[in-house]
């Protein structure tokens, strides 16, 4: 594989790309096709069995240097993701999570990766098992716009941890970065033939699926439902994370300062652009007028990093179809008798499209805000009488990535929170499942497909289990089925 990253094959096709701050296109992005990508593909497979053979100490100390050259580099990816996203304050920490994931999985990893010691087969003396943990040779990693360094990485480390190689495709919506980083891993010997990005959109993604033995995929579960397809076509596994619809409940005793709090960070972190962002909110009826005036105040102190990156709090949209989908529920909203309490309107400020914190009322599930991922920092509160209503309605959707339940105490949280279909649930606070990297919870209904990609079998999925079986007995003739011959016959024999 070419060691310069920047020398792109012939171009096919090319992509502008929009600069979410000024609303231009400011970047060109060669979109790469299944004749571009499949020599890529070969050499990295050729180079994994090098890679597995290096064993998890061997990547390990390949992965820690490019912990380091991740460093070296910071400047330029910073700069190239902060145009890719607008925000500067999140890029930071996306590059400190994949630096992150790179220093936990290397104390997690060898205990993950190691091949067990022979053990006697049940109930055969004379046979040994040696179980064998073999990583699929190529993933392919498709990622999406919004948080493009950190999502494209996610699935990457462990993989290349577990000793498969890697490819990734990040969104044509927010691709400057990888060009940054591709720069970086160039500077890291073996890992250099090992991971790698191809640039494009769906139909470069749609080409990635046909040349790899396993797909990792973060997006929406429209692309979700056709990757999966294409995978099973391909006949590989695939590993979905798809959107999201989290509700919280606020049980009536709650600390309301506390919920309205917790609500609002989890609800317009990175401008609501995140899969776990909160979207739905129920309050009960005794708490609902106090709670909403709460959350409004908190919502509207909440500025926009406008016009200087470096000040406030909400950068801009990433992705201008996204603006028209917010725009979109929040019209259907308020026509159907929702009430906008703050914010609500989509302003075109140099270019840019932003939005301030939006607090609904007067919701109901006719709604596309209450039933379709919005992406966007719109809280629409929605008022329940009892508890069964409450946890029915949360239970009203096609996703179950996450929730939140804040309750007067512990226990009634969490007995709400246990009949809750969702995948990770915090318990009087929200949007915990980034905050914590070791509990594994998988992506419930359209949610997503296949194991966690956090805790252990963040890893652990990327293993294939192979067994060995060594017979140092006797072999069993084919007369041992003969009529008349017993199981009995057939066990001595191996015993022998
Ligand atoms: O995702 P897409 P986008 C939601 C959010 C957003 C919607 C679309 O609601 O409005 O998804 O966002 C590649 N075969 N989330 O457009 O379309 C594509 O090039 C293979 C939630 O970013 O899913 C990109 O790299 N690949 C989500 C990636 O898939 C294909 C985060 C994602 O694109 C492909 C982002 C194909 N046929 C959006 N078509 C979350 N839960 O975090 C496209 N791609």
């Amino acid at each position: 594989m070419s060691t310069d990253p920047i020398a792109s094959p012939p171009a096919t096709h090319t992509l502008k790309v929009r600069n979410p701050r000024t609303g231009e296109a400011d970047f060109e992005l060669i979109v790469m096709t299944g004749a571009d990508i499949e020599p890529i593909a070969q050499s990295m497979r050729t180079a994994q069995v090098e890679w597995k053979a290096l064993g998890v100490i061997g990547r390990t100390k390949v992965l820690r240097a490019f912990r380091e050259a991740i460093g070296n580099h910071r400047d330029a990816i910073i700069t190239a993701l902060e145009a890719d996203t607008g925000r500067h304050r999140i890029t930071t920490t996306e590059v400190d999570a994949v630096q992150g994931f790179i220093d936990a999985w290397a104390q997690l990893a060898p205990g993950l990766v190691e091949n067990h010691a022979e053990r006697p087969a049940g109930g055969l003396p004379k046979v040994g098992v040696r179980q064998r943990l073999q990583p699929y040779p190529l993933l392919g990693a498709i990622a999406p716009w919004n948080f493009p360094l950190l999502l494209s990485f996610i699935d990457a480390i462990p993989a290349l941890f577990a000793g498969c190689a890697v490819l990734i495709k990040p969104s044509e919506v927010t691709p400057r970065f990888s060009v940054a980083i591709e720069r970086c891993i160039a500077t890291v010997p073996v890992l250099r033939d090992v991971l790698g990005f191809i640039r494009g959109d769906g139909r470069s993604g749609a080409a990635l699926i046909e040349h790899v033995d396993v797909v990792a995929f973060t997006g929406s579960v429209a692309t979700g439902q056709k990757v999966a397809a294409a995978a099973a076509a391909a006949f590989i596994p695939v590993f979905l994370e798809l959107g999201g619809k989290d509700p919280v409940i606020v049980l009536p005793g709650s600390d309301l300062d506390r919920a309205s709090t917790s609500i609002l960070r989890a609800s317009v972190l990175a401008t609501g652009q995140a899969c776990q962002s909160l979207e739905r909110i129920y309050v009960h009826e005794s708490q609902h007028d106090e709670f909403v005036e709460l959350l409004a105040a908190k919502a509207r102190a909440a500025k926009l990093s406008y016009p200087d990156v470096s000040q406030g709090i909400i950068g801009p949209l990433i992705f201008d179809r996204q603006a028209e989908i917010i725009r979109q529920h929040i019209e259907d909203a308020v026509a159907k008798g929702a009430h906008i309490v703050t914010g609500g309107e989509i302003k075109k400020l140099d270019g840019g499209m932003w939005i301030e914190p939006t607090v609904l009322t007067n919701v109901d599930h006719s709604m596309l805000v209450m039933t379709e991922e919005t992406f966007g920092p719109v809280m629409p509160v929605m008022m329940y009488t009892d508890e069964a209503e409450a946890i029915r309605l949360a239970n009203d959707t096609i996703f179950g990535l996450s929730a939140a339940i804040f309750g007067p105490t512990e226990e009634d949280a969490i007995r709400v929170a246990e009949q809750i279909d969702a995948g990770g649930i915090s318990i009087n606070d929200a949007g915990m499942t980034t905050m914590v990297f070791d509990a594994c919870k998988m992506a419930f209904r359209s949610s997503g497909m296949g194991p966690s990609r956090m805790g252990t079998t963040g890893l652990s999925r990327f293993l294939r289990q192979q067994a060995l079986y060594i017979n140092r007995g006797a072999v069993v003739p084919i007369e041992a089925v003969a009529e008349g011959r017993s199981d009995a016959d057939w066990l001595a024999t191996m015993s022998r």
